[in-house]
């Protein structure tokens, strides 16, 4: 079925002139869909979710109907008082009454509304923007903090639990086409020390968690800058896009993966890993921008844990290219075939840069949980 039938099939008047492949994504396949009528043009985000990441598609749009209806609520409000208009994309209905469209492949696909006069960036581009992206993640999370947990369906099993993904890793690692991948690169030779050196404290979120000392709630999963959108007449934050891991988990796997992406000025997909560098002023201002709602949830214990995230959070997500990488690229999308083996590189580059300024990340941390 081409993909104009299957634009078709959501309940947005008009026909469809264009659609647009965006190209962003490492999981999903996203389009620009406009739609025309003889007086108007309607604008939305068309999207195929992957099921090889996502198993139950149905549970995410589950889910984001239980958040965005909640969020919207919320919003509304608290709407008086609120220092911008907030936003969050709905769903749009298919013209059967359902949340989605099956197509003759069995490939599921979705339709929501588009943040108009607003975009998002790939990199952060200045600190007015850094603030902006921490301001966002922390108003979201105190807008979905009292969604009872047990609404939200477990959409991905095991995501952002690390020593989860240390076992996948041990196990492509272990497999004949593992062992070549690995023995012809040496640069693969490399990240294999670099994750060997950092075994032990993987566990670090999980054990904490485990122990009771952090609470399990409801988190976006999500929040690199590129899913930040910034209203262009104001260059405020607007709201938060990519809503199909907001799911129960620990806010520390937002806080420690905003800081990951958006401090690191050179992007996930630099060639150039002298380029990749924790930027510590715009570690400030996003953690400003964060605590401004955040004060108000952060329990002890969630504070003593801020730093561990950053750094874990960035080793994870290397140790998942990397992974991936030896698996043979079957999780994340890829252009060329060292890709991910690249985008680890970048990722434990910036654990390093991460690790050599801990005291002054720390410090940052503390100023800011104190007002200053
Ligand atoms: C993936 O597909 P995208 O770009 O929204 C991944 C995130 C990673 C991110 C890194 C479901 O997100 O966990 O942090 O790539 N999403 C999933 O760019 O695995
Ligand atoms: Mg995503």
């Amino acid at each position: 079925m081409k993909t104009h039938h299957i634009a078709q099939k959501f309940d947005v008047a008009g026909r469809a002139v264009t659609l647009e492949h965006t190209g962003e994504g490492n999981v999903n396949d996203t389009y620009l869909a406009i739609f025309r009528t003889v007086f108007s043009e309607e604008r939305f985000i068309l999207q195929k979710i992957n099921k090889r990441v996502f198993p139950h598609p149905e549970q995410i749009m589950q889910n984001m109907r239980v958040v965005t209806e909640h969020v919207h609520r919320r919003i509304e409000e608290e709407m008086d008082t609120a220092d911008r208009i907030w936003q969050l994309p709905r769903v749009i209905p298919a013209k059967d009454g359902k949340d989605y469209v099956l197509d003759d492949d069995g490939e599921f696909w979705r339709a929501i509304t588009l943040i108009a006069s607003a975009h998002s960036y790939g990199r952060v581009q200045n600190i007015e923007h850094a603030h902006e992206a921490g301001y966002v993640l922390g108003h979201f999370q105190r807008m979905i903090s009292d969604i009872e947990i047990d609404k939200l369906h477990d959409t991905l099993v095991g995501f952002h639990i690390t020593p989860g993904y240390l076992k996948k890793y041990d196990e492509a690692l272990a497999s004949p086409e593992g062992q070549e991948r690995v023995k012809i690169s040496p640069e693969a030779q490399r990240c294999m020390r670099f994750v060997e050196a950092r075994r032990d404290w993987c566990s670090i979120l999980e054990d904490a968690r485990d122990a009771g000392e952090l609470k399990v709630r409801p988190v976006h999963g999500d929040p690199k800058i590129s899913n930040i959108m910034i209203d262009d007449a104001t260059g405020k934050g607007t709201c938060i896009i990519d809503l199909d891991t907001v799911k129960p988990g620990l806010i520390h796997y937002d806080f420690g993966d905003c800081l990951r992406s958006c401090c690191n000025p050179a992007g996930e997909e630099v060639r150039d890993l002298g380029q990749v560098v924790f930027d510590t002023d715009w570690c400030e201002a996003i953690v400003k921008g964060y605590m401004v709602n955040a004060r108000s949830f952060l329990t002890e214990a969630d504070i003593y844990y801020l730093y561990d995230s950053i750094r874990l959070i960035s080793f994870e997500l290397g140790l998942r290219f990397f992974a991936d990488y030896i698996a043979g690229n079957v999780y994340f999308n890829t252009r060329y075939d060292g890709q991910n083996l690249n985008r680890a590189r970048v990722q434990f580059k910036l654990v390093e840069s991460i690790q050599a300024r801990e005291k002054q990340i720390r410090s940052i941390l503390d100023k800011s949980l104190r007002g200053c």
